[in-house]
């Protein structure tokens, strides 16, 4: 009996500073109806999904900022995306800003079944930009300001969605999936589904300001495309996109197989749900041939991975006469 199951990828054009959570979830929830429309068991909205992308403003003072994080998941605020997906029977992965009890403050995702119970969280450990107001850059980009780096690893978690039964589901969030490594992690616990969100601006603001608008969308498919290639893994990653205050974030929202293939892609910058038939047992396939970790990986060479952060010159050579 093949195990198929049916996901969507809930792009959210752009949500302004003066938007409410209202807003968003307003949207949110026609776009899960448009889910059910098409048969979808499984949505995965945006990173930060309920807000504009807020590191890119400065506060001095970082509590000045909580408005725009959550300190209970579900809150009053977000109940009509919970209703929605209890009404319609679907499982659904949100990006939120998190500030727990304790006062910590987290880039965060979470699953959550059809009946609202969360499955499993994840906080961002790959947190791109830096802390303090940079006069040099036209944008800025204060992850490293707001958030304090995930504590929870990249968990994978085997859970009943729709008509596939257990699936293996991992996630991470925008930049993470730049990194090799946090796909591997992955892939050593036999992900099926990786279920990503993201925010990135068209512009490299580290790049003087410019960057082709074409490279910032090929280094984003290019990392999800050989992340899921590699780790024999779908994965949905899903754009918050277009101009947010001035601010243009990249769309380009994708499903990806475990050949590493497109098989849906966003086409505007807005509200736009993409739609793929997933066979799992694909994942299979991958993990039993080329990449069958416990044949062919030899991590007594991979040490320096785990052991080092930045790069190192390497010995130099040089002619003997
Ligand atoms: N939200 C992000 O993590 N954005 C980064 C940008 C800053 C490069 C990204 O990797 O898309």
């Amino acid at each position: 009996m093949p195990r198929r199951l049916t996901v969507a990828a809930a792009q959210l054009g752009p949500i302004q500073k003066s938007d409410g959570r209202e807003v968003a979830v307003q949207r949110m929830v026609r776009l899960l109806e448009w889910a059910h429309t098409r048969g979808a068991e499984l949505v995965v909205f945006p990173e930060l999904a309920l807000t504009t992308f807020f590191p890119r403003w400065y506060h001095e003072d970082i509590r000045e900022a909580d408005r725009w994080f959550e300190t209970e998941m579900p809150n009053p605020a977000v109940a009509p995306l919970f209703e929605a997906a209890r009404r319609y029977g679907i499982a659904f992965h949100l990006g939120y800003a998190e500030k727990t009890p304790e006062g910590r403050r987290f880039n965060t995702a979470a699953f959550f079944a059809p009946s609202g119970e969360m499955v499993f969280k994840y906080r961002k450990i790959h947190l791109p930009g830096h802390r303090d107001y940079d006069p040099v850059r036209k944008v800025q980009h204060l992850e490293k300001r707001y958030f304090e780096v995930g504590d929870l690893g990249f968990p994978v978690v085997r859970a009943p969605v729709g008509s596939a039964g257990p699936v293996n589901l991992g996630m991470m969030i925008c930049n993470d999936r730049r990194w090799p490594e946090a796909w591997r992690v992955l892939g050593l616990q036999q992900v099926e589904l990786v279920m990503l969100g993201y925010n990135t601006p068209s512009m490299n603001s580290e790049n003087k300001g410019f960057e082709a608008h074409h490279l910032r969308v090929l280094h984003s498919h290019l990392s999800v495309q050989a992340g899921c290639y590699q780790n024999a893994t779908f994965g949905v990653a899903t754009a918050k996109a277009g101009v947010e205050d001035g601010h243009e974030l990249i769309g380009h929202s994708v499903i990806v197989n475990p050949q590493g293939e497109i098989m849906a892609q966003a086409t505007t910058w807005d509200d736009e749900l993409i739609v793929a038939d997933c066979d799992l047992d694909l994942c299979a396939f991958g993990r039993r041939t080329v990449f069958d970790f416990a044949r062919h990986r030899r991590p007594e060479a991979y040490t320096r991975i785990t052991a080092q952060t930045g790069s190192v010159p390497p010995p130099e050579w040089t002619p003997s006469r």
